[in-house]
């Protein structure tokens, strides 16, 4: 069982992204060498209270292979000037290794990375814009590595670089859903090359059809079943789908990941992320498994919010912390002594409050 995460961790990951998850291409003008580190991996995946994380969009961080900007030669895909941000950037995995020295010099000592496995290859029209997935969120195959970021042996020498120089690597994964279910694959899912179902021809069951969850707050059966920002949500109470999930996240802890973050856990039901954190849990050498459950302040999630860890296994980000420290250092709209009260309430509080303390 996975110890719980003390707040710390937490605000670190949240600060950088705070700071630095903006959609600019991000371009280190210089590289330091380092001495070679001797480790060959990195131990205590389990435990990341020390770890400095590091949040970075594959896309966005560095082009280290010009050849995959635009694989398939799609237009309205990729931009080469970097100022549409629905569009390719360009960045890689060979990008990260080639700055590897340049994340160590920071004292990063985790990165979080872009959802690895491929997604839809074509651009999404809506409202006369082309949107791209660039970030990961459009899944279209769990088993195969992204063609924008690389191949299997350039994952394994990013990873064995992290490593190598004490870096655990920590990937982005959400489980909730594939592409739009009115896209031009209709959210196809793949296993491996293999077609298993479209949203339109969905034979095995592989959906939930209850249309798009709408934007205002909806009851736990809505946020948790209808299609989030209409993409095709999992029917992940399916045993075939249970079981390609469990399957696919297999084959990236064996190419050594060291943690996963789970994306969207708000919308999946608390005995899918129980299964999903059980099977995670169950692997020889654990890694850390941590969630967003995105929320605002105050919000009716609450509740559900600071009792998912304890009913799922599945620890997530501090929102509460990072609302207020991005309020308070980004736009100044609230002040130290806000930040000062939300860490007091969260410290001092009963259960009589609704600020009741659920982080130790
Ligand atoms: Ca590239
Ligand atoms: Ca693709
Ligand atoms: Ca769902």
């Amino acid at each position: 069982m996975i110890k719980k995460t003390k707040r710390s961790t937490l605000i670190a990951a949240v600060l950088i992204i705070a700071l630095l998850g903006q959609s600019w291409f991000f371009n280190p003008s210089t590289v330091l060498a380092l001495p070679v580190c001797n480790a060959v991996g990195v131990t205590n995946r389990a435990n990341y209270e020390s770890d400095i994380i590091y949040e970075l969009m594959t896309d966005r961080f560095a082009d280290g292979d010009p050849t995959n900007n635009n694989p398939y030669n799609k237009s309205n895909s990729y931009d080469p000037s970097h100022t549409d941000i629905n569009k390719y950037f360009g960045g890689d995995w060979q990008g990260i290794i080639d700055n590897i020295a340049y994340l160590k010099n920071m004292g990063i000592t985790a990165i979080w990375i872009t959802a690895p496995y491929n997604n839809l290859d074509d651009p999404y029209l809506e409202n006369g814009t082309y949107y791209n997935a660039y970030h990961g969120y459009w899944a279209k195959d769990f088993f195969v590595p992204y063609e924008h970021w690389g191949d299997w042996a350039k994952f394994d020498q990013l990873v064995a670089t992290a490593q190598n120089n004490g870096i655990k690597v920590v990937i982005d994964y959400a489980p909730n859903h594939t592409s739009h279910k009115d896209n031009v694959e209709a959210g196809a899912l793949y296993r491996n090359g293999a077609l298993l179902g479209r949203y339109d021809n969905d034979t095995l069951g592989l959906f939930h059809h209850l249309g798009t969850r709408a934007d205002y707050q909806t009851s736990k059966y809505e946020y948790q079943n209808y299609a989030l920002a209409n993409l095709a949500d999992l029917s992940t109470e399916n045993a075939t789908v249970q079981n390609y999930l469990n399957d696919s996240i297999d084959v990236w802890l064996s190419h050594g990941v060291d943690g996963i973050r789970n994306d969207a856990t708000l919308h999946q039901s608390d005995a899918f992320r129980t299964v999903f954190a059980d099977h995670i849990n169950a692997i020889s050498d654990p890694v850390f498994h941590f969630g967003e459950y995105f929320i605002s302040t105050p919000d009716a999630k609450y509740d559900d919010y600071r009792t998912s860890p304890d009913r799922t296994g599945i620890q997530i980000l501090d929102f509460e912390f990072a609302n207020v420290a991005r309020a308070t250092f980004g736009d100044f709209s609230k002040t130290m002594q806000d930040l000062k009260n939300m860490n007091n309430y969260t410290a001092n509080g009963s259960a009589d409050s609704p600020y009741y303390t659920w982080q130790p």
